[in-house]
């Protein structure tokens, strides 16, 4: 088995690489601007791209998944409820995507957008932007809603053994990862928050748009850039 957290500085994307024993790897949340990056990796460690998932249809980078397609022909998947069109597979509640001996587990995981997915692999879970460290994704476009995320992160990504590791999409103060039982003890906007106090929480922030929605939304609808 191979895992790396691998970072993009310019929109603090964190990108997961997972390789099974058999050389069959997975990538999760690219880059469009780190796709030769991802490439040498996969090269360095000889390794077959099987799949690129995405978590969301992201808001603030354009995704490598059709330039990686292009380049290795492997298969790309996205939450059903994206309403992408540009991937190869649509994924819903308890898919499961196999690559080598090794499972990925989707867990819907609505809320940042409408067909946001996490992604549970051995003990970790690949949060996108539902859950970040400390905080959590917007939920002021892409069909975001306050109420969906508080059931999504309390019933679906609480509910995960204690000890799973959370690696989240984005983070913006160089934390890397973090765990379940951390989450709810410390997460600010959740740690003995009622679904109220959460949604009150996410309407009070003001956040200015992400730079680059107006490029990356209407591209990653159809699987990023070529
Ligand atoms: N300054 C960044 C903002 C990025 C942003 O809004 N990120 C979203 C995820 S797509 C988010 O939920 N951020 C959480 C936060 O800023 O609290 C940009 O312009 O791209
Ligand atoms: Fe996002």
């Amino acid at each position: 088995m191979l895992f790396k957290q691998l970072f993009d500085t310019v929109s603090s994307t964190y990108t997961y690489l997972l390789a099974a024993d058999s050389g069959e790897a997975v990538l999760i949340d690219p880059v469009y601007e780190q796709v030769e990056r991802d490439l040498a990796v996969l090269r360095e460690h000889n390794l077959t791209l099987a799949w690129v998932l995405d978590t969301h249809v992201h808001a603030d980078h354009v995704t490598g998944a059709n330039a990686l397609k292009a380049a290795t022909g492997t298969q790309t998947a996205v939450g059903d409820g994206c309403n992408a069109s540009g991937f190869d597979h649509q994924l819903n509640d308890g898919d499961e995507l196999r690559f080598g001996n090794e499972v990925i587990r989707v867990i819907a995981t609505p809320g940042h957008t409408h067909g946001s997915i996490s992604f549970a692999w051995r003990d970790r879970v690949f949060t996108g932007d539902a859950l970040l460290i400390g905080g959590c994704g917007r939920t002021d476009f892409q069909a975001g809603d306050a109420n969906a995320l508080f059931n999504s992160i309390t019933e679906k990504l609480f509910a995960l053994a204690e000890e799973t590791l959370v690696y989240p999409g984005h983070d913006y103060n160089g934390r890397r990862v973090s765990s379940i039982a951390e989450e709810k003890a410390l997460n600010p906007r959740l740690a003995g928050k009622s679904k109220e106090e959460f949604v009150a929480i996410m309407d009070g922030l003001v956040l200015p748009k992400p730079k680059l929605i107006d490029i990356a939304v209407p591209a990653n609808l159809v699987g990023g850039l070529a």
